[in-house]
């Protein structure tokens, strides 16, 4: 199958590991209300899902037997190309953040580098970097390399330099920009991200933090990217007006793609794009 060229990727970061649920009621934390979430969000458009899993307290959890539950569930009740998180939370030690990978999603997320994230450390070193990528390609799950930083990019042309292509032989890529320690949600980073690219890139997206949303997902936009949007990455819609659900930011996302004459793909398209597993 081909996939052309106006066909958008949407991809819904429904919950993330930052946000409390005290803080925010509607974000979803229980299997249920993320089932729920990732069927209102394909309706809307979204053709995958990056998923972080809660324990009963709300809190992050990379608990392998939920991660599985998570994956089946998600499965069962959507098409979706459902992607994991590996990145996890600050606190999170790197070898449950390897064992990701039993759970057997289509995609993971691969962060390629070390980034100050707040006041807090996203720790990602080359070895863990190395091995979860080799991890990957054995598993047949198709990474999604995540980029805070200009630096990262440096770091995915050396990883594909000496570990070669991903499963399914497609790359694609996710800018994950404003955060606060990563590279500025704004335009040019963008622009220079995606200018560093490695010849090998396939596909990219963009995602930007906070009030960076619009900034970034119009100029992904403006350079025929991808997009991520989420509850995982903001909480407002516009100043002082909170996102009541994921749905909203989908549809907004969609709303985007339409002025920019892109239509959202399909989870099938979405499958072909990234190279996953067949459903
Ligand atoms: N929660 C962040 C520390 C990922 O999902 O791979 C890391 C993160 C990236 O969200
Ligand atoms: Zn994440």
């Amino acid at each position: 199958m081909h996939v052309p060229a106006e066909a958008l990727l949407v991809t819904v970061a429904p919950t993330g590991a930052e946000t409390s649920k005290a803080d925010c009621p509607q974000l979803p934390t229980t299997l249920a209300e993320l089932v729920t979430a990732a069927q209102e969000c394909e309706a809307a458009g979204a053709a995958m899902i990056h998923v972080h899993i809660r324990d009963d307290d709300h809190a992050p959890s990379l608990d392998g037997q939920r991660l599985a539950d998570t994956v089946a569930a998600l499965h069962e009740a959507t098409d979706l190309v459902v992607q994991l998180s590996t990145g996890g939370s600050v606190h999170d030690p790197l070898d449950q953040r390897l064992k990701v990978l039993d759970a057997a999603p289509d995609s993971c997320s691969l962060t390629m580098g070390t980034t100050n994230f707040g006041d807090d450390v996203f720790s990602n070193p080359w070895p863990f970097i190395s091995d979860l990528y080799q991890l990957s390609q054995e598993r047949e799950v198709v990474p999604e390399f995540e980029l805070f930083d200009l630096g990262h990019v440096a770091s995915l042309t050396r990883l594909l330099k000496t570990h070669g292509l991903p499963y399914g032989g497609k790359v694609h890529c996710d800018f994950v920009m404003g955060v606060p320690g990563g590279m500025p949600g704004t335009a040019d980073a963008l622009v220079a991200g995606v200018a560093a690219l490695p010849p090998e890139v396939t596909s990219w997206g963009a995602t930007g933090i906070g009030r960076t949303t619009l900034a970034v997902g119009l100029a992904a936009l403006s350079k025929g990217g991808h997009l991520r949007v989420g509850m995982e990455d903001v909480l407002t819609l516009s100043r002082g007006v909170p996102v009541q659900s994921n749905r909203q930011l989908v549809e907004r996302a969609v709303a985007m793609g339409e002025l920019a004459q892109r239509r959202p793909m399909t989870p099938t398209e979405a499958r072909t794009l990234l190279g996953t597993r067949p459903a």
